[in-house]
């Protein structure tokens, strides 16, 4: 009010004196208000760049979380926060917060996990695998990393009978989490013993041909079943093991395996570890029983007390009833191979030429002489893997079990109680209680 008064004097000096004072007052109070939009403009800008830090993190977060709905929504990139909303701002933090526990929570579970046993198992991943079979063999790995290995790390040996290609071993060790070890097979174990009636040998292959046998033409296939029975237990690669884990080509884990199963193995004292058994194709093995039965005759201290002939046998060791655990999954102990009474029992079948005259598997081989030289309580079937191989699978029926372990395989494709599985037998003669829900599933 004094500034104006003071314009309208008609005095020239004063005129000038509140001209100046005038300019001065106007001045001071536009600089300061630039100064004050600058100021709240910064802030804003300033909070505009913590949220969106706040909500960077957040999606990373999310990325490596599952997380509810309600959390989605916030951190949904399509659904952006409301800068003038200090509620949501406050939202954020604490799905923040939330966040942090439940990764807390997650790695204290898996440390509690790992941490079950001071010492880890003396156990390994083993694949016998082709070169050729590279692109189909790490989906295998894949699924055993993401389910179980991950967490475990347990190393993992590679076998062939040729070299591994450099793209072989650099792609299954980018995806391994244990360490990885390739071995050349050597040639004998891996080729005709000199026992061996080529031209005998030749004839059988042509005669499976003609009956339309599965790989009864296949010189290859052989000399994998006799490598897979007698030797890949010998390999230099193993040596530091007590247990294995087969892995093949083609395989599926569909269940998270959230405990460590070779852990499983050694506490509870098992030898043999399995998903699916069937019957075998009784044209493949037709002597296979009748040298078992003479190797007993002539070592009869071999023959377990409390062994499992009545899973094999249905009288009382007279013939083979064909069933067989599946060997493209195995869980068992490298001792077992190792110990006199199979070592003894494999150079007998050997010697006999079955692997090249007819055409023995190494299922059949395993599941006699694990039968035979076992306690019965030493096998075990797991029935919470969530297994497949080709046609058939494995699959938990009880429908929580198969929800909190985020199966993805479905209870009708479980083959356990199908009519050509050896599974209801198993469940019989192993004096189990099948699941509840076996009935609808057989
Ligand atoms: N290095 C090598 N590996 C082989 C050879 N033949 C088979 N294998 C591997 O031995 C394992 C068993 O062979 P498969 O052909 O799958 O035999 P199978 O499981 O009885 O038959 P499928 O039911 O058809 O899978 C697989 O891991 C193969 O990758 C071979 O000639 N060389
Ligand atoms: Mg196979």
């Amino acid at each position: 009010m004094k500034a104006f008064s003071l314009l309208s004097s008609r005095h020239s000096y004063i005129k000038y004196i509140a001209f100046i004072l005038t300019f001065g007052v106007i001045y001071t109070l536009t600089q300061g208000n630039v100064f004050n939009f600058k100021t709240s403009d910064s802030i804003i800008s300033q909070s505009n760049d913590q949220i969106q830090q706040l909500n960077n993190q957040n999606s990373n977060q999310f990325k490596s979380n599952t997380l509810s709905n309600e959390k989605d929504k916030i951190l949904d990139p399509s659904n952006p926060i409301d800068l003038k909303s200090n509620e949501k701002e406050e939202e954020v933090k604490n799905y923040q917060q939330q966040i942090n526990q439940e990764q807390s929570v997650t790695s204290n579970t898996i440390q509690e996990e790992s941490n079950s046993s001071n010492k880890k198992v003396k156990a390994t991943f083993v694949t016998l695998a082709r070169n050729s079979e590279l692109y189909e063999l790490i989906k295998s790995i894949r699924t055993v990393e993401d389910r179980f290995n991950n967490k475990y790390n347990y190393d993992w040996v590679f076998l062939n009978d040729v070299e591994f290609t450099q793209e072989f071993k650099d792609l299954t060790t980018s995806i391994v989490s244990g360490k990885t070890k390739y071995g050349l097979i050597p040639k004998e174990h891996w080729s005709y013993p000199n026992w061996i009636d080529l031209k005998k040998a030749e004839n059988s292959r042509k005669n499976m041909k003609l009956q339309n046998i599965i790989y009864g033409d296949s010189e290859s296939y052989r000399h994998m079943c006799r490598y897979e029975s007698g030797f890949f237990w010998r390999s230099e690669l193993l040596k530091d093991y007590d247990y294995y884990w087969r892995v093949e080509p083609g395989i599926d884990i569909m269940c998270d395996l959230n405990y460590d199963l070779f852990e499983f193995m050694e506490k509870n004292n098992k030898l043999y570890g399995f998903t699916i058994s069937i019957y075998e194709f009784e044209n493949t093995i037709p002597t296979l029983w009748k040298h078992t039965k003479d190797f007993i005759n002539l070592n009869p201290q071999y023959l377990s007390k409390n062994n499992f002939l009545n899973f094999i046998s249905n009288d009382n060791g007279n013939t083979y009833n064909l069933c067989h655990f599946w060997t493209n999954f195995e869980i068992a102990s490298l001792k077992f191979w190792n110990s006199e009474p199979y070592k003894k029992y494999f150079d007998y079948l050997d010697s006999k030429g079955g692997f090249f005259y007819e055409r023995w598997g190494d299922a059949p081989i395993h599941s006699i002489a694990i039968s035979l030289f076992a306690d019965k309580n030493q096998i075990h079937y797991f029935d919470d893997i969530g297994y497949r191989h080709g046609v058939y699978g494995q699959c938990p029926l009880n429908d929580k079990f198969r929800y909190d372990h985020k199966c993805v395989c479905k209870p009708e494709d479980d083959f356990t109680f199908r009519g050509y599985s050896c599974g209801k037998k198993y469940y019989d003669k192993m004096g189990l209680e099948k699941p509840k829900e076996w009935e609808m599933f057989q």
